[in-house]
């Protein structure tokens, strides 16, 4: 009887856990979130520091998250790096919550909205949670700091004279971006638009702005409608490095290298090809995985009390020497260099780097 009864537990046992991993991963195929690193990094463990960027699937954002894997792992630290598959809010808020239950240290996101995500992030810094924002800035309610890649007024003045340097100072052109709702290449096409009032770029003419949702696929068909919709295009700026890698290769497919030109911020290692076939003559950038290893840096200061995230808060980081927290507008940033030229000089050599 007794035995009987322990068997009858047994299977109940079983059949308990075999349908809470049901729903688990009938959960995490709902939510279209594809977990790109924790099983490799087994991270789930509370005290970790997480990573999320914007998507799945896109080499920037990877060499990104590996920088920062690089600096928390070399401190004794665990790191998760999450991505939802599409880059939208709601995939980073299932994702923002999941950790929250994880009870991870921190946060560093790359936001796919400047406002939306303020809610859930206030919510982990409540929590207790140290948040962050990187590359692609929340608002200043939502985190504690911001790490800005590059100056963006600086971005958007080389992406413009770069164009206007490509068309001899005239023509059509056309931006092709990211999503919609991104803070980070929104900033800089507003800086883009305030340089186009300059008497000096008076030739250049904006026709649209498309959005190929730093996706691939999409980012192809919105370059071929470009080029159906606007017969006299004679360039593209895409400050997104998977738009100007697809730009750059239906340019290639279609023929029209020397006729539409491409620049824009590209990765060397999807670029080189085309900055050497001359689709995209030259093209800007800086070094994600060294985003990553600041971000890395910053939130171990948070975490080890070292830093508030207030201005004039400094902290040693590594090779990068001494970094300061300075003003961000109604927030704070730290600011890393000016954007990088790539061109037929230089491109094979960081193509090996990132
Ligand atoms: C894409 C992403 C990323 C941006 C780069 C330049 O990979 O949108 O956020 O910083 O382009």
């Amino acid at each position: 009887m007794k035995i009987r009864k322990l068997l009858g537990m047994m299977v109940i046992a079983i059949f308990a856990v075999g349908f809470l991993v049901a729903c688990d991963s009938d959960e995490s195929t709902e939510n279209g979130d594809t977990d790109i690193s924790e099983d490799a990094n087994g991270g789930s463990e509370a005290g970790a520091h997480a990573f999320v960027f914007k998507n799945t699937g896109n080499p920037f954002g990877e060499r990104m998250q590996d920088g920062f894997q690089e600096v928390i792992e070399a401190h004794g630290g665990e790191a998760i790096l999450r991505s939802p598959e599409q880059p939208t809010v709601e995939g980073q808020i299932q994702i923002i919550e999941q950790l929250m239950a994880q009870d991870v240290a921190s946060i560093t996101i790359a936001g796919n909205d400047f406002d939306a995500l303020q809610p859930v992030l206030e919510r982990a810094m409540d929590q207790g949670i140290y948040v962050i924002s990187a590359d692609s800035a929340v608002n200043p309610d939502s985190r504690m700091v911001h790490i800005n890649q590059a100056n963006a007024e600086r971005i958007g003045q080389v992406l413009i004279s770069g164009m206007s340097e490509m068309l001899g100072g005239e023509g059509q052109f056309a931006i092709l971006s990211a999503t919609s709702q991104a803070a980070n290449q929104n900033l800089w096409i507003e800086y883009m638009q305030a340089q186009l009032e300059l008497p000096e770029f008076a030739g250049l003419e904006l026709v649209t702005i498309a959005f190929g949702d730093d996706l691939r696929d999409v980012s192809v068909s919105e370059t071929e409608a470009l080029l159906l919709s606007y017969p006299d295009l004679r360039g593209i700026i895409a400050p997104t490095t998977v738009g100007i890698a697809a730009a750059s290769l239906v340019i290639t497919d279609q023929d029209l290298i020397g006729e539409v030109y491409i620049t824009g911020l590209g990765l060397p290692s999807e670029m080189a090809a085309f900055v050497n076939n001359g689709a995209s003559p030259w093209m800007y950038l800086w070094n994600p995985i060294e985003v990553g290893n600041v971000a890395a840096y910053t939130v171990l200061a948070l975490t080890d009390g070292e830093i508030t995230g207030s201005i004039g808060d400094s902290f040693e980081a590594g090779d990068f020497g001494t970094l300061e927290v300075i003003e961000d507008g109604d927030g704070t940033q730290i600011m890393l260099g000016d954007p990088f030229r790539f061109d037929a000089d230089n491109i094979d050599e960081w193509a090996e780097v990132y």
